[in-house]
């Protein structure tokens, strides 16, 4: 035989590891009887391949509660420790390729940690921008900042849909998502808004900026341990929902930022990234981005 057809031994003696996953009994839940036999076999192989002592073990178990005790429905540090390891993008691309059915729907990128249920409908045409007064600190960069964002959602046949559902929302120009803003009216930069007959969809909001994620917790010190920043590149989130059609989270990334090639979370995709242009003659928005959003049936 080839020398490749010979089966490679494992590195080590693999009995221990083979009793953990034989211990799952018959009745096991299936996916789990799926599931869990790798994910001991892989703790186990990488536990070894590290030397992983019982000190550092024990400091990655206080660690993950610490993750735990922090997170309430402000805030989610377990999911964050997820992204900064670039699981929740992983996930998100495993998941678009299991589901997708065809290859003209927009990509998908990742939830993140700040979606919130039951943003207000809005009529197309309105404003995200809540109480947009001089007295703002950061009042001229908004104004600055100001943008006209306008689309169709689409069949991935081409075809205009019409009552899908667009759900946005993007961070202050301070950095911060309205609940971890004390400062901001509830809802502020938010808002879920209905496709007309041409699929068509209408909203001012601002050109989002690159911001940290939240970094005085446990997730923003492993960070500082791996010598990583925090920042993610200015984004806006969109979940494009309508009946019949599987419902894509996905996020826009503004062309002018630096941080698109060296995302904190990973998240970034080519086809995602946008250009916005100047806008004239509207006294309420300097710049407009025009983005058209594929749905797979399903
Ligand atoms: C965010 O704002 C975000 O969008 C993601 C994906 C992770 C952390 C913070
Ligand atoms: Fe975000």
């Amino acid at each position: 035989p080839k020398s490749d057809d010979v089966p490679k031994k494992p590195q080590y003696d693999s009995t221990f590891t083979d009793k953990v996953i034989a211990a799952t009994g018959p009745n096991a839940n299936r996916r789990l009887a799926e599931v869990m036999p790798s994910l001991v076999r892989h703790l186990h192989a990488f536990a070894r391949e590290v030397n992983l002592t019982v000190a550092e073990w024990m400091a990655a178990v206080e660690f993950i509660n610490e993750c735990g005790k922090m997170s309430d429905d402000r805030r989610n540090e377990t999911q964050l420790l997820c992204d900064i390891i670039g699981l929740e993008s992983l996930v998100d691309e495993i998941t678009s390729k299991v589901l997708s059915t065809s290859d003209s729907e927009t990509p998908s990128a990742i939830l993140g940690p700040f979606y919130r249920h039951n943003a207000p409908l809005l009529p197309n045409g309105s404003s995200i921008v809540k109480n947009l007064a001089p007295s703002l600190p950061w009042y001229e960069q908004a104004v600055a900042d100001s943008a006209f964002v306008t689309g169709r959602v689409l069949s991935n046949s081409g075809e205009p849909i019409q009552g899908a559902i667009v759900d946005v929302w993007h961070a202050a120009p301070n950095g911060l998502y309205e609940q971890q803003d004390e400062s901001q009216p509830d809802m502020n930069f938010r808002g879920r808004f209905k496709t007309d007959a041409l699929g068509g969809y209408a909203f001012y909001a601002l050109r989002p900026v690159p911001y940290p994620i939240p970094d005085d917790g446990p997730a923003g010190r492993l960070l500082t341990l791996l010598d990583r920043h925090p920042y993610r590149p200015g984004h806006i989130h969109f979940v494009v929902s309508a009946p019949g059609f599987r419902p894509l989270t996905t996020q826009l990334y503004d062309d002018r930022d630096e941080y698109i090639a060296k995302d904190a979370v990973f998240a970034v995709k080519d086809e995602l990234v946008v250009k916005f242009s100047p806008r004239e003659g509207d006294p309420n928005a300097r710049w407009s981005l025009q983005y058209d959003f594929v749905l797979g049936r399903g």
